[in-house]
């Protein structure tokens, strides 16, 4: 059975999941506000995603005998002052995820708990890649300035993403 502690943080980390899904529809929601529609489906696939991570603890929480409880849910910021704003939040969320990650990772390894260390890797390898792709649009915002033309065509990119299929096989 799960440790106090271990399933404290985990239930924490269902709220931060979800929170997560709830800024990043915030963000599809401006984006979609100014035609933006692209940008509004990538915001939208990645709310899914973190859907999918919050129910990953879910599972992970009742596997193993623990109670699930869901926390009321704060939104920090609905307006952004442009796609580049907008995406550097997003990168900063991302970067704090990490830092979380790491932290439940000292967690498990204090309590010995190889079950929740061996779940978390997921998570590890997953945050490189959040933030790497989070990091990547940033530079590339930069690179075409904040409006015009290049913004359009950043934007029909974004449009092809679609959510990563949400595995159903746990942990892939
Ligand atoms: Fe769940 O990875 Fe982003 O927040």
């Amino acid at each position: 059975m799960i440790k106090k502690q271990m399933l404290d943080e985990f239930n924490e980390q269902i709220k931060l999941e979800m929170e997560s899904a709830y800024l990043y529809l915030a963000m599809a929601a401006w984006f979609d506000g100014r035609s933006l529609n692209g940008m509004g489906a990538w915001m939208k696939a990645q709310a899914t995603e973190e859907m999918e991570h919050a129910m990953r603890f879910y599972d992970h929480i009742l596997d193993r005998d623990g109670k699930v409880v869901f926390e009321p849910l704060g939104i920090k910021k609905t307006e952004w002052d442009s796609p580049i704003n907008a995406f550097e939040d997003a990168l900063d969320h991302e970067r704090f995820i990490t830092s979380r990650i790491n932290h439940l990772l000292s967690v498990a390894q204090e309590h010995k708990d190889q079950a929740a260390h061996n779940f978390l890797e997921w998570f590890v390898n997953e945050q490189i890649e959040e933030e790497a792709t989070a990091s990547k649009i940033c530079d590339d915002l930069k690179l075409v300035g904040d409006s015009g033309y290049g913004v359009l065509m950043l934007d029909r990119e974004l449009g092809q993403r679609t959510a990563t299929p949400a595995s159903g096989e746990k942990g892939a």
